[in-house]
């Protein structure tokens, strides 16, 4: 496998730009006629060869300039066609080329699934489909005639805009698409088939008519209205904030069963996996509908960041996806709650990104080096790439961020574009050198910023000092980087011990935000009535581990009196987390309480609800109130301990901490519950403050089913009854999995039988199965991959049962026996013969396998290194087994 690296870059020695596609679909014999227009590119070698790149192609045909090419012209590799001496002035080359999507199981290139033709080209699935300089700064004007039997593809769909359709002999037709756009070949997807569709129209600032369509599969109309109002309400939020209009006459959005991917940006054609476009209220929960309204908003915003303006090369990869999640984010946080979306941003980074950069797989947010491009489309490159951006914002302010951003891409519009491009645009408009700041897209790992305070009463000063460290990541990817201070913006505040916030004052201390850009530094706040109690790293203002020894009570006061949303949230789990890690590192017992951290914690708890919900108080957001109920996951814990981590330890320290905050908090939580029901016949909606609503109820039977799991398994064979929606079904029997029983076999089987015809609820049914915390899982989740409905085919299916039990069931993965590690492997295996790509993706499960305690260590590096001697794996497979062995 050979490694690709950053330094050694260099532009395409020939450039296309025009690529005219000729597709005649066929189930198992697929004729592509592909004519490119090349020409040498002036910044390329004069005279090189012309290298293609090509994978699992079979040839037909090849003509230079409508001449055939003479005898040893060409070159053919099962990875490249080579053309010796190209003409160095512009030429057309004509290559005919076959593939089988029936047989195409990696999901990349051309492929079909449940019968339905579709496409997959990023990083690099154009190079299956037909010969190409498959790199992202190769930028061509494509047009595509598609052609099919119209029985089984009356629909055909291109990038762009259509432009002519018709018969093509008995049985046949044809569709032809051209996009004036230049883009790369990554972006390029077709669609044929048999497909419902939901459509409206969106007028655009600029007075364009956008025909707006949903495509999916035909009876399952109904569920695709809420997607389509998405892409209607992401392109107002997209001109609104940030003056983008739409700029193709149509949009389209096909949802397919079987995606590597969440979704696929390919221009004025997106391509979805359909978990994240079907949506009713009897199938999707809440959190369906965010993430639908999220990943709809995120692909239509690649139109500008990501497609208008590109990538130069795969090392750029967070300029288009960091860059992206942050403006998915801002959209769901402008039209869902803020301080919630920010929590729930924060949670997702801890709990899949911080491991990530702390293991074997650490890489910056912009790697050096690579092997396999798939690997990279990671929680560092989107969700730190995100942050980084977030803080370029804090940093700079929202005015001049915003200018920055119109200064981007009126400068990068219609070119292939790196991150210095991107700093570029806000070091123009700012005035600021940002060479320092570029430093987080270098280094890989989490830094630490160590926190002390000291009042001064004589003086009536309050000092913060501040001590940032970074982690030495040395792996492929780092390149032996040493790691250097950062520019850590610090938003904060001061709070009094009654609540009240201190009006203090430092000059280094602009519009709440400190900006941390050297090892040590200190903070001098001046006339300072009283000892004050810092409320740091507002909102989150960087991606960072905080150690503070804040007391017991300042956290207390944070939790009941930040003006800071998110640090009251960060103080009830920094309360939580105490608790949990004390006795996780104490190996302590399961038991009913959890010490007087744990009294404390929920006598604090019940303040907060008594405050907030309950006596009268207001409850202006009880999806933030369900949040502050939320312990730490067990994967956070285990970050917080760092060596030596022992799984079940965590679990019965958690669960110990639940069990307490049920019982103590019981009758208030059934108090809200009661006082949160939506009236009987309620109209559905799936809006932000009626998800919170029923988030906070099933928060309140979750802990009081920890604390009473009778009383908790008969409101919830309740609430399966009687539930309107599937939050709250698949809430009660998430509640029933956990109580061991007769109860809990009737209701998962009664529920499999009723969704038997409903994959993506037989998702969530699987994924709660096999995340159940008890050692019978293993062969349950055994027994499930029997299930006439599992499949190792579907990647849906693949994530929700095998990915559900490897990642986020850490007790039953890193089972003592090792058995956990096996299955994992063995699945790994069988799955990486079909399909490389999500094989690689499972097998990241190992991710933390050098933190637990020595036994269970021992059974992961054996599974790892039978997984990583295996012959005939694939570059996925192999790159991330070798890298998590390193
Ligand atoms: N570009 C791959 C899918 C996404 O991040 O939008
Ligand atoms: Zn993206």
């Amino acid at each position: 496998q050979t490694i690709v690296r950053l330094a050694d870059y260099r532009p395409s020695d020939y450039l296309i730009d025009r690529v005219d596609l000729d597709l005649r679909l066929h189930p198992t014999e697929t004729r592509i006629t592909a004519t490119l227009a090349l020409r040498p590119n002036p910044a390329g070698a004069p005279g090189a060869p012309l290298v293609l790149d090509g994978d699992e192609l079979t040839l037909l045909a090849i003509a230079l300039d409508g001449q055939p090419t003479g005898p040893g012209a060409i070159a053919v590799t099962p990875r490249s066609l080579t053309l010796h001496q190209p003409p160095q002035r512009p030429f057309l080359l004509a290559i005919e080329t076959q593939v089988n999507p029936s047989a195409n199981t990696k999901l990349m290139g051309l492929y079909r699934s449940n019968g339905v033709y579709c496409t997959q080209c990023e990083a690099d699935g154009f190079r299956r489909i037909t010969y190409f300089l498959d790199r992202p700064d190769v930028m061509a004007v494509y047009t595509t005639r598609i052609e099919a039997d119209r029985d089984e593809a009356p629909v055909l769909l291109g990038n762009g805009n259509p432009v002519e359709q018709g018969e093509a002999g008995p049985g046949r037709h044809y569709a032809v698409w051209h996009d004036p756009h230049p883009k790369p070949a990554y972006l390029f997807a077709l669609v044929g088939g048999r497909l419902g569709r939901v459509a409206s129209r969106f007028t655009t600032m600029e007075g364009r008519d956008v025909e707006i369509a949903v495509y999916v599969e035909p009876g399952k109309e109904g569920r695709a209205g809420f997607a389509l109002d998405a892409v209607a309400r992401s392109m107002a939020w997209d001109e609104r904030s940030f003056g983008r209009a739409y700029d193709l006459d149509v949009f389209n959005v096909v949802a397919v069963s079987d995606f590597n991917m969440g979704a696929m940006e390919n221009k004025g054609l997106n391509i979805f996996n359909d978990k994240y476009v079907l949506a009713s209220p009897d199938t999707a929960t809440d959190a369906d509908y965010a993430n639908i309204e999220a990943i709809i908003a995120h692909e239509y915003f690649h139109n500008w960041s990501g497609n208008r303006v590109t990538c130069r090369d795969w090392f750029q990869l967070c300029l288009k996806e960091g860059l992206t999640v942050f403006r998915d984010q801002e959209f769901s946080s402008d039209e869902r709650s803020r301080p919630v979306h920010r929590i729930a941003e924060v949670r997702t980074l801890r709990a899949r990104q911080f491991p990530e950069d702390a293991g074997p797989l650490a890489h910056p947010v912009r790697p050096r080096a690579y092997r396999e491009i798939n690997n990279f489309y990671t929680a560092t490159v989107y969700e730190k790439g995100a942050e980084i951006v977030r803080m370029l914002r804090t940093l700079l302010g929202a005015e001049t961020f915003r200018r920055g951003m119109d200064r981007y891409f009126a400068t990068c519009d219609g070119t292939a574009a790196t991150v210095e491009d991107f700093l570029a645009a806000f070091a123009a408009e700012s005035g600021r050198d940002l060479a320092h700041f570029a430093r987080w897209y270098e280094q890989a790992g989490t830094p630490t910023v160590a926190v002390a305070g000291a009042y001064d009463p004589e003086g009536k000063t309050y000092t913060l000092s501040f001590r940032q460290s970074l982690p030495v990541v040395a792996t492929e990817a780092t390149a032996g980087a040493t790691p250097e201070p950062l520019v850590i913006p610090v938003a904060l505040g001061l709070v009094t011990p009654e609540g009240g916030t201190v009006e203090a004052a430092s000059e280094r201390v602009r519009d709440g935000v400190f900006v941390l850009d050297r090892a040590e530094d200190s903070l001098v706040f001046t006339g300072v009535a009283a000892a004050p109690v810092p409320s740091l790293f507002r909102g989150f203002s960087a991606p960072v581990k905080v150690e503070h020894a804040l007391s017991h009570g300042d956290r207390l006061t944070l939790l009941a009196h930040d003006g800071d949303a998110f640090n009251r949230w960060q103080a009830a789990q920094s309360l939580a987390m105490e608790v949990v890690v004390g006795r996780a590192r104490a190996g302590a017992p399961l038991g009913p309480e959890a010490g007087p951290e744990g009294a404390g914690l929920t006598a604090a708890l019940a303040t907060f609800l008594d405050r907030e919900a309950l006596d009268g108080g207001t409850l202006a957001d009880p999806a933030f109130a369900a949040l502050v109920l939320t312990l730490p996951g067990e994967q956070e814990v285990a970050q917080a301990i760092g060596a030596g981590v022992d799984p079940d330890a965590i679990w019965r320290a958690r669960q110990t901490l639940r069990v307490q905050l049920g019982r103590d908090l019981g009758p208030r939580l059934l108090a809200l519950r009661d006082a949160l029901a939506e009236p009987r016949g309620a109209p559905f909606s799936p809006d932000a403050a009626s998800a919170g609503r029923r988030a906070l109820r099933n928060a309140a039977l979750d802990l009081v089913a920890a604390a009473d799991p009778e009383a908790g398994t008969a409101l919830a064979v309740d609430q399966l009854e009687a539930a309107a929606t599937m939050t709250d079904r698949l809430a009660a029997l998430a509640v029933l999995s956990l109580v061991p029983g007769e109860a809990r076999e009737a209701a998962l089987a009664r529920f499999g039988e009723a969704y038997r015809g409903e994959p993506l609820v037989l998702d969530k049914w699987f994924a709660l199965q096999a995340m159940i915390p008890e050692a019978a899982t293993l062969d349950r989740v055994r027994g499930l991959m029997r299930h006439p409905a599992f499949s190792l085919g579907n990647p849906n299916r693949v994530r929700s049962l095998i990915a559900s039990f490897s990642l986020n069931n850490p007790t039953q993965f890193h089972r003592p026996d090792g058995a956990g590690y096996d299955l994992t492997a063995e699945v790994v295996l069988a799955l990486d013969r079909k399909n490389p790509q999500v094989a690689a993706r499972l097998l990241t499960a190992f991710n933390t396998w050098r933190m637990v305690e020595d036994g269970r260590r021992r059974h992961a590096e054996d599974a790892l290194r039978r997984v990583a001697g295996t012959p005939g794996l694939s570059p996925d497979v192999s790159d991330i087994a070798g890298r998590s062995l390193a």
